[in-house]
């Protein structure tokens, strides 16, 4: 019994380092967008489990679904949220959570080949500065249903449309 007992503990103990260290993903999820639009963008939430920084340097998805995919932010220009790529990464401090979120970081796909409907299974790899990849796979859902994606003049109405939402499923409960 009591070997058992250490062995286990020792098991753990070893396999602690392997399983604890990287990036975890979290409820990955891409935006539905009507047939025709171009554009698309896709969220995840990225907890950085490692001791040292890392930084999300890269996403990318097989050309069936789009041209190309940048790794992008919302900056307040006097006002106007405005979208902007960002070249250096998104930074993964380590021990903390990111979220990439509609109005903040989030993963873009442009040129889209195939229609984002709700459902839809969308694989996409990331990539981090420390070389390592993750894949991870992001659902199609509904977030905004009228404008079209980065029509960046309209942030702050998503935004009201995204809380309302929320709430309204709260009213379900
Ligand atoms: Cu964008």
């Amino acid at each position: 019994m009591m070997k058992k007992m250490t062995f286990i503990l020792a098991t753990a103990l070893l396999a602690q380092p392997v399983f604890a260290k990287g990036v975890e993903a979290h409820n990955a999820y891409a935006r539905a967008v009507v047939s025709g639009v171009q554009q698309s963008g896709a969220f995840v939430t990225l907890k950085n489990t490692d001791a040292k920084d890392n930084v999300l340097v890269g996403a990318s998805v097989s050309k069936r679904f789009a041209e190309r995919t940048e790794l992008h932010t919302h900056i307040n220009e006097n006002g106007v949220m405005r979208m902007r790529e960002v070249k250096d990464g998104i930074p993964l401090p380590a021990g903390e959570v990111v979220e990439l979120k509609p109005g903040s970081y989030h993963i873009m796909f442009f040129g889209l080949k195939q229609e984002m409907k709700a459902g839809k299974k969308i694989p996409i790899t990331l990539k981090f500065k420390n070389g390592k990849a993750k894949k991870i796979t992001a659902t199609v859902k509904e977030i905004q249903k009228t404008a079209a994606p980065h029509q960046h003049d309209h942030q702050h109405g998503e935004h009201h449309n995204h809380d309302h939402h929320d709430h309204a499923h709260g009213e379900h409960h």
